[in-house]
């Protein structure tokens, strides 16, 4: 705005203005404060909830201060922004990594104290912000995290979910139930609800043109985008980054008319409908569900956030030509693909740019991240329905695709084939829009998320793209972890110990962690293994603990702990675990007292959700508690091997398993893990890997060298022809893998419950065998009797255990955001005083 500001007496408003509450003594006093005001409550009767709120609400004044110093600066200072569009956003708890970032975890631990409670207890009332489904929404997290504490201005824009993913319970027959995550029933201290930015998003309606020619889009349904902001606090800065979540209401309250002829269930329809838009989070991981109500969730969220990106560039007043000077829009995986052709229209129906001008300002714009090459995870539109619910954008789409084509034709004249292989609608009943090209065709650069996974993109997905654009318009951006939650946060043992070590202060590496490296020579030092071993077994008591809490079991925390924890999936091969786990169990049974002796005592630990509608993926849940409820009852094993699966995987709940993890297993088919980012944290908190040559534990062995690694199975190369044989000379399970084939037998004999609710999983792996466990089966096993022997020398062990995490440096999601800020959107840091 031109006008004069502050209105009113400078002074007055200076006077005014706060400083951060962070002594113990001012720490207190807004806390009780808060309990008084905010909640109306007293003294006599705050519960654990109500002083966590009331703390909360004491730490989120001061994180809005940054805030609020943050946003004033990008706006005095005018950099170039980037946005990053995400479907998802897993946050999981907010308070303690607030303090940390903050640096006042210390003073509020003191403050709570003295007022009669215990910040550990405090920070178990909150409820994750559980937004996300897996890998692709924790990474978004992260990206924020590290943008902030990089001082980058980089705003993140997602929907608010009334319920996040589903919580899960395990029947007592082992099944997977469903429940709704209610997080928001109480107060979310950390949100800021904005009744002054809202935009109104129409759905359905007609698009026509006017006598002059141009495109209008009317009627239909309207609701209202109401934002709510989410302050991401920088590590050790004051930059406070935003994500800003969209809530959808209805646009008119409800129906006045139906209301008024006394039929009120029809009045409120229209008011549900528009609420229904951002309710419930859909539970697919890595694969697309085609559901009206998914599209229009993509549609409401990319429209209000490029409606809230083109109100701030023209606050700038410049020319639109300028907007990729200015902005840059990440599309996080195809979601938000629709914000492409959503430019289009705003540029040229409303903006009156022409189509070209809009197209070259669309193309410098965006910039596009795939997440997978899973043929079921490509996002693909049905024309009908898509032109029912945005008819303009299927003009648009139409348009883009007419032009493009022409230019491939111009290219490659008369390539008939190509031309139908590159087309923007896929033919067929019905027809339908390949989001994936249209994202590719309208982004300045694309990227994948791990070298193998890039290559790949470049060789299936895109190869055709590439052969169009040029090699240089296809990168790659290995991920990254936030190292403050994911080791200071999750670990503060490991954190003191090394701080302690490398005696520089704990922000230095933190914030710089290729500084791990200074570990190495302390890799051989007797004392410091102590210490390191000592950590780790902290942690393994703390999971004990957890586990004893929740399930009533006692676990031997002085054996080895096995972690696969992630979304259950045919490809992730959790199935290729549980066969391992229960050849084990064959193999420990068959062996004498005296043998067993000799044995390495194992515990292996599973979670990790199934989309409901996923029916293998369930049953390989089922088997998992049935194999655990075996195994865990025969006292010839129990000593030697004992099996848990945890149910509701979250991020809190990954805070407590990633600490106490000796090996963890990623053992996707070679090829279908885009890059996974639970093997880095892993493996920065020392834990060793067990994985195939596939994703970012190609890179891991690369860092930290292979002979730290446990690799085994077929690489990417080979699947294709493995598959090819698979298909076409089928060889019985009996005589390409026997360990195996007896395995499978057992479980359908009943040895595990009845063997009939296993034989739709069990074909799976008999007829086709698509994810290749037959070929893989024994270099499984085989590599983990490599573990087992390594695990028996302790100091060869805990060096291993040392470098790992001295070498982890690279999968910061510092180096990964300022990969981004540097090649692709071309921001700067800009620090706030
Ligand atoms: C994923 C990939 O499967 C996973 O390998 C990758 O680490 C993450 C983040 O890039 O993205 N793709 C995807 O759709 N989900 C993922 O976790 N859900």
């Amino acid at each position: 705005g031109k006008e004069k500001w502050p209105r009113g007496d400078e002074k007055v408003w200076k006077d005014g203005l706060r400083a951060a509450d962070d002594d113990v003594p001012s720490i207190t006093k807004s806390i009780v404060h808060h309990v008084q005001t905010s909640l109306s409550r007293q003294a006599y009767n705050l519960d654990d909830l109500g002083a966590y709120q009331a703390t909360a609400l004491s730490a989120k004044d001061n994180m809005l201060l940054n805030w609020n110093e943050t946003q004033l600066a990008y706006t005095r200072k005018q950099p170039k922004r980037a946005y990053y569009l995400c479907i998802e956003y897993l946050m999981g708890r907010t308070f303690d990594n607030a303090l940390l970032n903050l640096g006042l975890k210390d003073q509020y631990h003191e403050g709570v104290g003295k007022l009669g409670f215990n910040l550990e207890d405090l920070l178990t009332q909150e409820r994750d912000a559980a937004l996300g489904n897996g890998g692709l929404g924790r990474l978004a997290a992260c990206y924020l995290d590290s943008s902030s504490s990089q001082e980058l201005p980089v705003w993140g824009y997602s929907l608010r979910y009334k319920y996040g993913i589903f919580q899960q319970l395990i029947a007592p027959d082992g099944s997977q139930l469903e429940a709704p995550d209610p997080w928001l029933e109480h107060l979310n201290p950390f949100e800021i609800p904005r009744y002054d930015v809202q935009y109104e998003i129409r759905f359905y309606g007609q698009a026509e043109r006017t006598a002059d020619g141009r495109a209008v889009w009317s009627g239909g349904q309207e609701v209202l985008a109401l934002a709510y902001d989410v302050m991401i606090p920088g590590y050790g800065t004051k930059n406070t980054n935003n994500l800003r979540l969209w809530e959808s209401k209805p646009k008119r309250g409800f129906d006045l008319q139906s209301f008024n002829a006394g039929d009120y269930e029809r009045a409120v329809e229209a008011s549900n409908s528009a609420e229904a838009i951002t309710s419930v989070l859909y539970p697919n991981d890595n694969t697309t569900f085609g559901k009206e109500l998914r599209l229009k969730q993509q549609y409401f969220w990319t429209a209000a956030s490029l409606a809230d990106i083109i109100r701030r560039f023209k606050s700038l007043e410049k020319p639109f030509s300028a907007l990729p000077d200015y902005a840059a829009i990440q599309l996080n995986d195809t979601h938000p693909t629709l914000a492409i052709p959503e430019l289009m229209r705003i540029l040229v129906d409303e903006e009156e740019v022409p189509w070209n001008s809009a197209w070259d300002i669309v193309t410098n714009t965006f910039f596009f991240t795939n997440h997978t090459v899973l043929p079921e995870a490509l996002e693909k539109w049905p024309v009908p329905l898509f032109e029912h619910l945005l008819p303009r954008h299927l003009q648009i789409i139409y348009d883009i695709n007419m032009t493009f084509l022409q230019s491939v034709e111009k290219k490659f004249p008369g390539d008939r084939e190509r031309l139908s292989r590159m087309s923007l609608i896929e033919e067929g009943f019905p027809k339908q829009i390949r989001m994936a090209y249209l994202a590719i065709i309208g982004s300045r650069k694309v990227n994948g998320v791990a070298e193998l996974h890039s290559q790949l993109l470049k060789a299936t997905i895109c190869k055709d793209f590439v052969e169009f654009y040029g090699i240089s318009k296809f990168g790659n951006v290995t991920n990254g972890v936030t190292p403050r939650r994911w080791l200071d946060q999750c670990n503060p043992g490991l954190s003191a110990l090394i701080t302690e070590t490398l005696k520089i202060p704990k922000s230095e590496w933190l914030k710089d962690l290729k500084k791990l490296e200074g570990l190495i020579k302390y890799a051989d030092d007797p004392q410091f293994q102590k210490k390191w071993a000592a950590v780790k077994q902290t942690n393994k008591e703390r999971l004990a603990q957890y586990v004893e809490a929740t399930l009533g079991v006692k676990v031997n925390a002085k054996a080895m702990f096995d972690v696969q924890v992630k979304r259950l999936h045919e490809y992730k091969r959790q199935t290729l675990n549980i066969f391992g786990v229960i050849h084990r169990y064959f193999t420990l049974k068959a062996m004498t007292p005296e043998e067993r002796k000799k044995a390495n005592p194992r515990v292996v630990f599973f979670a990790g959700k199934a989309a409901p509608g996923y029916y293998i993926a369930k049953l390989v849940i089922r088997l998992i508690v049935n194999v655990a409820r075996v195994v865990n009852a025969d006292p010839d094993t129990k000593d030697y091997l004992e099996v848990y699966f945890l149910p509701d995987y979250s991020v809190s709940l990954a805070e407590l398993l990633v600490p106490a993890s000796n090996i963890s297993q990623h053992i996707s088919t070679a090829g279908t893990e885009a890059s996974g980012t639970s093997n880095m944290k892993f493996c920065l908190n020392g834990g060793l890997l067990v994985g195939t040559v596939d994703g970012a534990n190609i890179e891991i062995g690369e860092e930290i060298g292979e002979e730290n690694v446990f690799f085994f199975g077929h690489l990417t190369e080979a699947v294709e022809d493995l598959r090819y044989q698979h298909t076409y000379h089928p060889v019985p399970i009996e005589q390409k893998c026997p360990a195996l084939a007896h395995v499978l037998n057992e479980i359908s004999a009943g040895k595990f419950g009845d063997g009939q609710t296993y034989e739709p999983l069990l074909n799976t792996v008999r007829h086709h065998d698509h994810y290749l466990l037959t070929e893989d089966f024994q270099s499984y096993i085989d590599a983990l009797k490599l573990v087992d022997e390594a695990y028996l020398n302790q100091t060869t062990w805990l060096k291993k255990s040392i470098i790992t995490c001295a070498k982890m440096g690279k999968f910061s999601s510092d180096r990964a955001i300022l990969d981004y800020a540097e090649e692709y959107w071309s921001i700067e840091p800009l620090k706030v005083e």
